[in-house]
C-alpha cells in the first residue's frame, strides 16, 4: 500500500515524524509536506509564485519532497507530478491542535485530506489536541494505523473524508473512538495589539477556543470528553436544505 503523507505543521514538526513512523509499519510511505508551518491556511493554492520541491531525506532514505506550499498545494503537486505511482490513501497529520468543529475549515491539514479527497484517493486527517511540540505521539500513532487501515481495507464514499481528533489525554485515560459530526464551537477571537520598532502598530491573532455543547453527538463534545471523534466530511457545501424556501423567495429569484 503506497501512502501519502502531508500536514500543515511543516515537515519537520514532531507530529508528521510520529506519523511517518507510524504509516511505515503498514505501507510505503511518501512525505509531501510544507518546508514550513502552514497552520490555518485552509484550502490555499499557490498560484501566484513557483513552487519549489526540495528532495526530503530522513535518516539517509530519500522520503519525498519539502514543498514551499500550502497543505493542499503538496497533496495536489504529488499526485499530479511528483509521484510515479499514485497513493492509495492520503494522511495527513499529525496535527498540533484540535481541529473538530470551526477548525475544520480553517485547518491546512483537513484541507490536504480535503485535496485527497478531491483528486479520489481515500483520505484522512489526523489531529491531537495539544499544541505542545512535545507530546507524547503514542496514542495518537496508534489510532492513525488503525483508521488508516480501515481506511485502506473499507475505504469512504466518494467526496468523503474522515476528520479524526485526539484528545490529549494519556492512553489509558483514551475512552474509545466515536463517530461523530461537526460540533458547533467556536473561537472567541482578538486581536492583540502591539507597537513596531519604528513606532508603527501591528496585529496578532489570538483567542480563547469556547466549547459549545449544542450537538450531542459533536466532535467537540466527545474530544472533551476523552473520546477520539472520528468525523465524516465532504466538501460539497450546498445547503440543500434550503433551496426549496429560496426558489419560492420571488424576490430573490426576479431580476
Ligand atoms: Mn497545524
Amino acid at each position: 500500500m503506497r501512502i501519502l503523507i502531508t500536514n500543515d505543521d511543516g515537515i519537520t514538526a514532531n507530529g508528521i515524524q510520529a506519523l511517518i513512523d507510524a504509516m511505515m509499519t503498514i505501507g510505503d510511505v511518501v512525505v509531501v509536506a510544507p518546508d514550513r508551518q502552514q497552520s490555518a491556511v485552509g484550502h490555499a493554492l499557490t498560484v501566484s509564485s513557483p513552487l519549489r520541491a526540495t528532495p526530503y531525506h530522513r535518516r539517509g532514505v530519500h522520503l519525498g519532497y519539502a514543498i514551499n506550499g500550502t497543505p493542499a498545494d503538496c497533496v495536489k503537486l504529488a499526485v499530479s507530478t511528483l509521484l510515479t505511482e499514485r497513493p492509495d490513501i492520503v494522511v495527513s497529520g499529525i496535527n498540533h491542535g484540535n481541529n473538530s468543529s470551526v477548525n475544520a475549515i480553517y485547518s491546512g491539514t483537513v484541507s490536504a485530506a480535503t485535496e485527497g479527497t478531491l483528486m479520489g484517493i481515500p483520505s484522512m486527517a489526523i489531529s491531537v489536541a495539544s499544541f505542545d511540540e512535545d507530546f507524547d505521539m503514542t496514542l495518537a500513532q496508534k489510532i492513525a494505523i488503525h483508521v488508516a487501515k480501515q481506511l485502506l481495507t473499507v475505504g469512504v464514499p466518494a467526496g468523503t473524508l474522515l476528520n479524526v481528533n485526539i484528545p490529549a489525554v494519556a492512553e489509558s485515560e483514551h475512552k474509545g473512538i466515536k463517530i461523530t459530526r461537526q460540533g458547533s464551537s467556536v473561537w472567541e477571537d482578538y486581536y492583540e495589539i502591539r507597537r513596531d520598532p519604528h513606532g508603527k502598530d501591528y496585529y496578532w491573532l489570538t483567542g480563547n477556543f469556547v466549547t459549545l455543547e449544542e450537538l450531542p453527538d459533536a466532535d467537540d463534545i466527545a474530544v472533551k470528553d476523552g473520546y477520539t471523534a472520528i468525523t465524516p466530511l465532504h466538501y460539497e457545501l450546498t445547503n440543500q436544505g434550503i433551496m426549496e424556501t429560496l426558489k419560492s423567495n420571488a424576490g430573490l429569484t426576479t431580476f
